[in-house]
């Protein structure tokens, strides 16, 4: 049991002191099981999200389910390179921006989907090739993640880049074609443009153990041994009715690999296993420390671009359907290791977990503020850096001191956070940020 659970069991306890014992404790269970997906992830230090059409915004059922259940979003097309620029060199953030500053207003954290993909690019890109096509794609990167940059927790930088079948090699494209190290060239383009942002490769049917997610971890593990900034790998698990047996074997094996996993863009097949699915899913992520949140692909089954699949976890009604239950039972039962980058919230108060990147000289920290049951209005974030380091630039949070003792506050727009709700701020530093304990307060 965690703080949390047991400050809620004790206060069970203490008002329903005529009842025996045992029943106490039954129902201090059952009050302290979380009633939502993104407050039941929270506790289990990890995230909850959806894909969102900022076209739905308006649709009060979606906006009141989307509001209600989950703390982190991605836009389901809004920020690939189609949308981001129409025409070279022109760029559009409107609908990027509309879902960002609705994430910020409900302290929701925002996937960043996709920065380079063979799907959906704008013509021009589609005619480009060779040197011309690299250099626009690098520009895009560069471009579209420093537009966003410190609002974005994780970034799906290369999406779909290997093949189908059995060779485990790379898929063909314009963007393959301008040599096989695009990939590796976006990544770096990709941390030089918004070092707080985790990176991720992105893929599907690279959800079990088989030709295709074994060639994505050859060359994750080629990226991480030659140090190319690689974060994160992002399984879609866009899933019919069955799910690989070895599904979580296949996300332990990259988390082995030292980086953080995630599912993307679940979804899968109705039928008589579609909640059973749903349940192995999350609890195959809850099962793997690195695994830090699940994202389903939309939030009703009319909002699917699966149609008659009723591929997601509400009707078109907005109702919970039997999937919903399954998943939330399964964020909600014990046993289960938290997620090293974001723990669970305290009683009441927040808590506040670092993660760095680090370099020769420098580190950028990406700080994760979780609050406690009660929520917060406002949060300090306390932590003393080591001798000879300095905050040189900070974003999303207001320091005061640059050296030793350093108090971290929130802005404008990122204070006031919901129970178990999670932001970030970062900050970028010279020297070593080897150690840092950060500890949180709430008002
Ligand atoms: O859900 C997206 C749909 O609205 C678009 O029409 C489609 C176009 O390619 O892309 C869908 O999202 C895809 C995602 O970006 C990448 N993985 C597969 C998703 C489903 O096709």
């Amino acid at each position: 049991m965690n703080h949390a659970r047991a400050l809620r069991a004790a206060v069970t306890i203490a008002v329903t002191g005529v009842l025996a014992a045992g029943m106490a404790m039954t129902l201090s269970t059952a009050a302290s099981a979380g009633t939502t997906l993104g407050a039941s992830a929270a506790e289990k230090g990890r995230y909850f999200g959806a894909a969102v059409a900022t076209g739905k915004l308006s649709d009060n059922t979606y906006v009141t389910v989307l509001n209600r259940e989950f703390n982190s979003v991605v836009a389901e097309n809004e920020m690939k390179w189609d949308a981001t620029e129409p025409q070279q060199g022109r760029f559009s953030y409107t609908g990027g921006d509309r879902l960002v500053s609705h994430a910020r207003a409900n302290g929701m954290s925002v996937r960043g989907h996709t920065l380079l993909w063979h799907g959906q690019q704008p013509g021009w890109a589609q005619g480009m090739s060779g040197s011309a096509l690299r250099s626009a794609a690098i520009n895009h990167v560069t471009q579209v993640a420093t537009h966003f940059r410190g609002q974005i927790y994780a970034w799906d930088v290369v999406n779909e880049a290997f093949a189908d079948g059995g060779g485990g090699g790379r898929r063909d494209s314009n963007l393959q074609r301008t040599g096989n190290d695009w990939i590796e060239a976006a990544f770096r383009a990709a941390r030089a443009a918004d070092p707080g942002a985790k990176l991720c490769y992105n893929d599907y049917n690279t959800d079990g153990i088989n030709a295709k997610s074994t060639g994505v971890y050859n060359m994750v593990r080629d990226f991480t041994s030659r140090g190319v900034p690689i974060d994160c790998v992002g399984f879609q698990s866009h899933l019919g009715t069955t799910i690989p047996g070895d599904y979580q074997a296949n996300l332990q094996r990259f988390a082995d690999l030292g980086v953080d996993v995630q599912i993307t863009e679940l979804d899968v097949m109705t039928g008589g296993n579609q909640a059973n699915i749903y349940g192995t899913v999350t609890r195959a992520c809850l099962a793997v420390s690195r695994c830090t949140g699940i994202t389903v692909w939309g939030v009703r089954d009319c909002d699917s671009w699966r149609g008659s699949d009723n591929a997601l976890l509400f009707d078109c009604g907005g109702n919970k359907k039997a999937a919903y239950t399954s998943v939330l039972n399964a964020l909600n039962a014990g046993g289960t290791t938290p997620s090293p980058t974001t723990p669970p919230p305290g009683p009441g108060g927040c808590s506040a977990s670092v993660s760095l990147n680090s370099w020769t000289g420098g580190f950028v920290a990406t700080v994760t503020v979780t609050a406690g049951s009660s929520g917060t209005n406002g949060w300090t974030v306390s932590m003393t850096l080591p001798g000879g380091a300095s905050v040189t630039n900070t974003w999303s949070a207001t320091a005061s001191g640059s050296t030793g003792a350093v108090r971290f506050t929130n802005v404008d727009y990122n204070g006031r956070l919901g129970a178990g709700q999670v932001t970030e701020f970062g900050f970028q530093g010279n020297g070593s940020g080897a150690g840092l304990t950060p500890t949180c307060s709430a008002s």
